[in-house]
């Protein structure tokens, strides 16, 4: 390994011979970047080297690619692959080919060459011999614009997997650089919007797999999306720990919550496998699919599918255009008759942790870089319709209205004065519309989302009551009529005390700090999911920018990460496993 450092100080030659290995026998593509240095991360530096092949010109990047080794082919035989590629191919098993896969690999590698009159390229991380066929079967179709795009992809995919494991950098900016490269896939140019199973969902799953295949796990992608990371312990059935966090996001969001409890878990396992340390058992790390429920209204989807709590009705909800989560999941290629066989055994676990932003001020204020939850807040979640009458804006008279924006404003009033002044309890509303409103239209319907949460079950149906009873006052006062549909209903959930401690000890242990801050969870997480069929713990870390979250403006500074990172290792180093 080199560090991230000798890189950016190397002299240019040096620099290039350091990364000659990094796109097969092409020096000219490290040479095309020396000046771009200093790189902040391994990330930056691959981004620059990929930017680099984008720009060469078409006979540089057929060259590139026709420095590649055909796979399990005659360079493989007579032993002359560069180390990279020995260690690739080996890994897929394909110097183990049977006569007959040998015989087909030979056949089709002939048919695509003469084809596209360069070598079939497979970043083969995460394949074996049978998917390497399946792979080239179905590419060998392509055309050959397509497929040298293909190529060129695959030869950045192999390049990240390389530099990977070349370049050694401190966790806190490898984790930062992560997550500022997942925010890149969007739905929206100006702002960071990741709902379950569009197109940046689908992008942002894929590199997140990529990660975790650098980072030496057998990854799987279950029936909804979840991507599933193992690290398999040294005991044959070794029990499970089970790590992750959400990769969706709401509209308009900050880059580290969810996102952060996959790739510090990814990025310590990464580091922890390349210092040759093998655990006592295994750990899991999952990559939820869907947690904020923005997209069909379905919070925490990924982690119930994985603690077996999915419930088929949600198959039948529909996003705004009408698709439902059925056709959504069918379309991303995924089985819903599969999503069953997605729980894990709860049997196998020996717990659930997740690492999460604070997505609050309090670590912030006090100067405590990490905290650990105590509990997490329930919720209730509401869709509300509020239907009145329509009418001419200049025509009916102010008293004879049954106007249903009004009565939406004066019901989120309410809510506002039913949950203030208690401590823990809190009531929004995100969301109001009124559908096809018009500025000379007196609305005759409004819809709004309410969500309404406190750290005791109690405090919190209380306060939903007196809502209720406030909505109904409105409703006849009005002359509207006001439904409720409840979209989510979860209980606060405490954190196992076990799991506190340990937290508290691997944090101590890092800090340096005997005192530890505990607090709970106003949000809501995965965790609380898990803790139905495990131990739960949480471990909180701050973030800047006045603790906001929920908003572009989110911040995590590297330190932070990095001592977070510190603190996930120091737990799973010292987690105790039943004899
Ligand atoms: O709403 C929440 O608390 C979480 O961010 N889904
Ligand atoms: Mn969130
Ligand atoms: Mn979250």
């Amino acid at each position: 390994m080199i560090s991230l450092q000798e890189i950016n100080s190397l002299p240019p030659p040096q620099f290039v011979a350091a990364l000659s290995g990094i796109f097969e026998r092409s020096p000219w593509v490290p040479e095309r970047v020396t000046h771009a240095r200093p790189f902040n991360s391994g990330l930056s530096l691959h981004a620059a080297m990929c930017a680099a092949v984008d720009r060469a010109s078409i006979d540089e990047q057929l060259a590139l690619i026709r420095a590649h080794p055909e796979l399990a082919g005659r360079a493989a035989i007579r032993g002359e692959l560069t180390p990279e590629s020995t260690r690739e191919q080996q890994g897929a098993g394909l110097a183990a080919c049977t006569p007959e896969e040998f015989a087909r690999l030979h056949q089709l590698n002939g048919f695509y060459t003469q084809k596209f009159g360069f070598p079939f390229v497979l970043a083969v991380k995460g394949h074996n011999r049978a998917s390497v066929i399946a792979a080239l079967e179905e590419r060998v179709e392509n055309t050959v614009e397509h497929e040298r795009a293909v190529a060129l992809r695959e030869i950045a995919r192999i390049a990240g997997f390389r530099l990977a494991d070349l370049v050694d950098e401190p966790l806190g900016s490898r984790i930062i650089a992560m997550a500022e490269q997942l925010a890149r896939f969007s739905e929206r140019q100006d702002a960071l919007v990741c709902s379950y199973l569009t197109p940046a969902h689908r992008a942002t799953a894929a590199l997140i797999r990529d990660w975790m295949l650098g980072a030496g796990l057998q990854v799987d992608v279950d029936a909804v999306g979840n991507v599933i990371g193992r690290w398999v312990g040294t005991a044959a059935s070794s029990p499970t720990l089970l790590t992750g966090s959400h990769y969706d996001t709401v509209v308009d969001a900050g880059k580290f919550d969810g996102r952060l409890g996959i790739l510090l878990p990814i990025s310590v396992v990464a580091q922890l496998r390349g210092a040759g340390v093998r655990l006592p058992y295994t750990v899991t790390i999952a990559a939820f699919s869907e947690e904020e429920g923005v997209r069909f209204k379905s919070t925490f989807l990924g982690s119930r599918a994985l603690a077996g709590r999915f419930d088929p009705a949600m198959l039948d909800s529909v996003d705004s255009d009408g698709t439902t989560l059925r056709e959504a999941i069918r379309a991303a290629g995924l089985d819903p008759a599969e999503i069953p066989s997605a729980a894990f055994a709860a049997g196998d676990l020996l717990g659930f942790v997740e690492v999460h932003i604070e997505q609050g001020p309090v670590l912030l204020n006090e100067s405590a870089p990490l905290g650990v939850v105590t509990s997490i807040a329930g919720s209730i979640r509401c869709l509300v319709s509020i239907t009145g009458l329509a009418g001419h804006a200049g025509t009916v008279p102010m008293h004879l209205r049954r106007d249903a924006a009004a009565a939406a404003a004066e019901l989120v009033l309410a809510i506002e004065k039913c949950c203030s002044g208690t401590p823990g309890l809190v009531g929004t509303v995100g969301q109001m519309q009124v559908p096809s409103g018009a500025m000379n239209v007196i609305p005759g319907r409004c819809e709004l989302s309410v969500d309404i949460r406190a750290d005791s079950d109690q405090v919190r149906d209380g306060a939903f009551a007196a809502v209720l009873a406030d909505s109904e006052r409105i409703a006849a006062r009005r002359n509207v009529d006001i439904q409720w549909r409840k979209v989510l209903d979860v209980g606060c959930v405490p954190c196992a005390p076990k799991m506190q401690q340990l937290w508290a000890d691997s944090i101590s242990r890092v800090t340096g700090n005997a005192e530890v801050r505990r607090l709970p969870s106003g949000a809501g997480h995965d965790a609380m999911v898990m803790a139905g069929v495990t131990e739960m713990g949480m471990l909180f870390v701050r973030c800047g920018n006045g603790g906001i979250s929920h908003h572009p403006s989110e911040t995590l500074s590297a330190d932070d990460a990095d001592l977070a990172a510190y603190a996930f290792k120091d737990f799973l180093l010292n987690f105790p496993v039943p004899s």
